[in-house]
């Protein structure tokens, strides 16, 4: 394709100096659809800003000076949303956005379109968007957030960022957006398969079936291929014209005309009526996929010909004579004076700095934020009524589950932009009642009842974190947060970093977890590991073994997010959620007062508990393995063991420090981890304590088996158990076992 993108200069304008363009696609007049003559010239020259970008991008490669060659060559037609939807309209794009971008940018004084996307096609450093770590678009003065190149995965954000728009408008947030705003999010046809687009779409709908306001337009550019595999005919028209709740519009992308007319359309539908809308915008892709893509070896030169015969800008450019707006040689001059205008360009970037350090390079994955997020507490009186029927409860010790709900409660009043939303947290007050009662206290506004779909509810979290809320995100068990993992992984936790830290979606995803769920079992809902979170730079995860902790860990969790920005994984182990005693039944040694935000003892992120100081043996471990060494620390100290507890809290940051302070002095280190051996956090930890322990210091680890967790009686087999703690600890110290008394 190199070749022919290379040729398309001599092409093009022979084309216009022969009057060799494609047909007319309709009959009507710029002045029919409100266009003015500049106007359409300006929309033309961003088209052709665009397709020399591309071109520019491919002359670059040959040179291994540039990176990335997809480009937007077919899809120019875009440049019209970038004129239709205000500036302040969060756009959530595909990669063919060039045109979209650069006609945005127009919008706003002082902005260099052609230096910035250059930038980031050579990967410097000076790339406002990503500085040098990714070609993406986006801008943050534009409102347009970079993308992953995951397709598709930017929908469900879409969605969440549009639901939040009416949603800050009633709650008075302070939002990102302005509070008639509508959020534009485009796709391309092959992604419009992808269960991520399309349990996003399903997720409008559903939302807009409800009457449920969500200004939203989606816009499936479509070129009839992803790659080399061709759209069915008339597929996305088929698939999209009929969806429950959501208006559909077609215009063909080609014709500016059209395209502008019909954008107008959709627009208002959106903002005026906060209905999601489907635009249908046909395309044409030009020069194969990307620069690499030999596109001969799937489509014929016939088809390829045709392709380049309804180019968008041949188009635009008959329109233009048509209507003696410009003259052939206006055009060719036009054409000719971006070029060089881009070329030129593409000289000074390659001068630019490059990222040359790793330090640089990490800077963005969490970046040290000065925030004034100062929260005045609640007025007392206002708390009072809040636990007016909770009065007497509320000065006995509880367990976890009760007191992360008046934690949940407490941070809910103060913090006007922060809401919950999950499968059932509303009047049910989920699977184990953490968010009961919130629902008749704070509205269904702030404890969103979801569809039944991970990737939506996290796309509703990160969209909305976009615009100005945190929202505390409820995971329903830990098992199902594994068909929505991209969200976390792909999205939420790689938008500072491609955004060199100017965009942020902080927020706490909640999500109940673990094994040892008494008298159930089984794998789905004892899941027991945590490793797909614990390789994604950046996040943050806590696991608190009380209740007492899991209320101060909230609270920093949440804090946390909105000083640093930060996405935070809380995990909540289910089986110790409803835990009273520790020992023996009554002893209530499990239970705890809640304390108020004013007699919070904050647990900064990443500190540790230590418990006791004896020498000879420390136990670490977090969760349940911290519940279950917490039990077996009675025993073992009935053999003399003179013993130390220490309980991580939090799996990541880990304050490595800390934990070498812990173990200092100690003989025998025995590490309790409830999860799966392999990928388990006790393999970060094992070798932090091989690194830094006197050869004298022996160690040993007990951790979960590499098995899934079967029913009844069998499910606690593969796990840690209090026995297998005290056996192990009493080998390590060279104890005889003895049968507990
Ligand atoms: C989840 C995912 N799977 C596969 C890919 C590889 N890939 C990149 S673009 C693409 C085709 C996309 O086609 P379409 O959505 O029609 O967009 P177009 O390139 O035609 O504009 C594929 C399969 C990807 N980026 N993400
Ligand atoms: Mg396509």
């Amino acid at each position: 394709m190199q070749t022919r993108a290379a040729n398309f200069d001599i092409l093009f304008s022979k084309r216009i100096r022969e009057g060799d363009l494609p047909p007319p696609l309709n009959s009507l007049r710029p002045c029919d659809v409100g266009l003015s003559d500049s106007e359409l010239v300006d929309l033309f020259e961003t088209q052709l800003i665009s397709r020399h970008l591309d071109l520019q991008s491919r002359e670059l490669a040959k040179n291994k000076q540039s990176y990335y060659t997809i480009g937007s060559s077919g899809h120019e037609g875009n440049a019209v949303q970038g004129k239709v939807f205000r500036h302040t309209d969060m756009a959530f794009l595909h990669y063919r956005s060039g045109a979209l971008m650069i006609q945005r940018s127009k919008q706003l004084t002082g902005q260099t379109p052609i230096y910035d996307m250059l930038l980031s096609f050579v990967a410097s450093s000076d790339d406002p968007i990503s500085g040098g770590r990714h070609k993406v678009l986006g801008s943050k003065s534009l409102f347009i957030p970079p993308q992953t190149s995951t397709i598709a995965s930017h929908l469900p954000k879409a969605v969440g960022a549009a639901y939040s728009i009416p949603l800050a408008a009633t709650l008075n947030v302070d939002s990102t957006m302005p509070k008639d705003s509508v959020v534009l999010c485009n796709f391309g046809d092959a992604s419009a398969n992808h269960s991520t687009a399309q349990g996003a779409i399903n997720a409008a709908g559903w939302t807009s079936y409800q009457n449920i306001p969500l200004p939203i337009v989606l816009i499936c550019e479509d070129n009839g291929i992803g790659i080399s595999t061709t759209t069915p005919h008339n597929w996305i028209h088929a698939n999209f014209s009929q969806r429950g709740g959501i208006k559909y519009i077609a215009c063909n992308g080609l014709d500016l005309l059209d395209t502008y007319k019909k954008t107008l359309q959709a627009q208002h539908y959106a903002r005026d009526f906060h209905k999601p809308v489907f635009l249908h915008m046909k395309t044409v892709r030009l020069f194969g996929h990307a620069g690499s893509d030999a596109e001969s070896s799937y489509r014929s030169k016939e088809q390829i010909e045709q392709t380049e015969a309804d180019d968008p800008i041949l188009h635009s450019a008959r329109i233009l004579l048509e209507h003696n707006i410009l003259n052939p040689q206006q055009i060719i001059t036009l054409y000719q004076r971006i070029k060089e205008q881009v070329s030129h360009v593409a000289q000074q970037v390659l001068a630019r700095p490059k990222l040359t350090t790793i330090e640089q390079v990490k800077s963005a994955i969490a970046p040290q934020r000065e925030m004034s997020t100062s929260t005045t507490l609640v007025e007392e009186t206002a708390r009072e009524k809040l636990f007016s029927k909770e009065k007497l409860p509320l000065s006995k010790p509880q367990n976890m589950a009760r007191l992360l709900n008046w934690t949940l409660c407490d941070l809910l009043a103060q913090h006007p932009n922060v809401f919950i939303a999950g499968e059932d947290v509303g009047r049910k007050g989920g699977v184990y009642g953490v968010t009961k009662g919130l629902c008749e206290k704070f509205g269904k506004k702030r404890l969103i009842n979801t569809l039944l779909d991970e990737q939506s509810i996290l796309g509703l979290g990160i969209g909305a974190a976009h615009n100005g809320f945190l929202p505390i995100i409820e995971i329903q068990f830990l098992a199902y947060v594994h068909n929505a993992e991209d969200q976390i992984r792909g999205e939420a936790a790689t938008l500072p970093f491609f955004s060199n830290g100017q965009f942020s979606n902080p927020m706490v995803i909640r999500i109940a977890g673990l094994g040892y769920q008494k008298g159930f079992g089984g794998h789905f809902h004892n899941d027991n590991s945590l490793a797909v979170f614990r390789d994604i730079p950046g996040l943050v995860i806590a696991c608190p073994s009380n209740g007492q902790d899991a209320s101060e860990m909230l609270r920093s969790s949440v804090a946390f997010a909105l000083e640093q920005q930060r996405v935070v994984i809380f995990i909540e182990p289910i089986a110790l959620y409803m835990t009273k005693d520790l020992h023996q039944e009554g002893d209530g040694l499990w239970s705890f007062n809640y304390t108020s935000p004013r007699q919070s003892q904050r647990i900064e992120v990443g500190d540790i508990a230590q418990h006791g100081t004896g020498t000879e043996l420390a136990i670490i471990s977090y969760g349940n393995g911290f519940y279950l060494s917490s039990q077996a620390a009675k025993i073992l100290e009935q053999h003399g063991i003179m013993l130390r507890l220490i309980d991580l809290r939090w799996l990541a940051p880990l304050k490595e420090e800390q934990v070498i302070e812990a173990m200092r002095g100690v003989e025998h280190i025995l590490v309790v981890d409830e999860c799966r051996e392999t990928a388990s956090f006790s393999e970060q930890l094992l070798t932090l304590i091989y690194q830094h322990k006197l050869p004298s210091q022996q160690v040993a680890r007990l951790c979960g088996e590499d098995c899934f967790v079967p029913l009844a009686g069998a499910a606690t087999l593969g796990m840690p158990s209090k026995e297998q703690i005290i056996e192990c600890c009493l080998k390590l110290v060279n104890k005889e076992p003895q049968h507990e008394q």
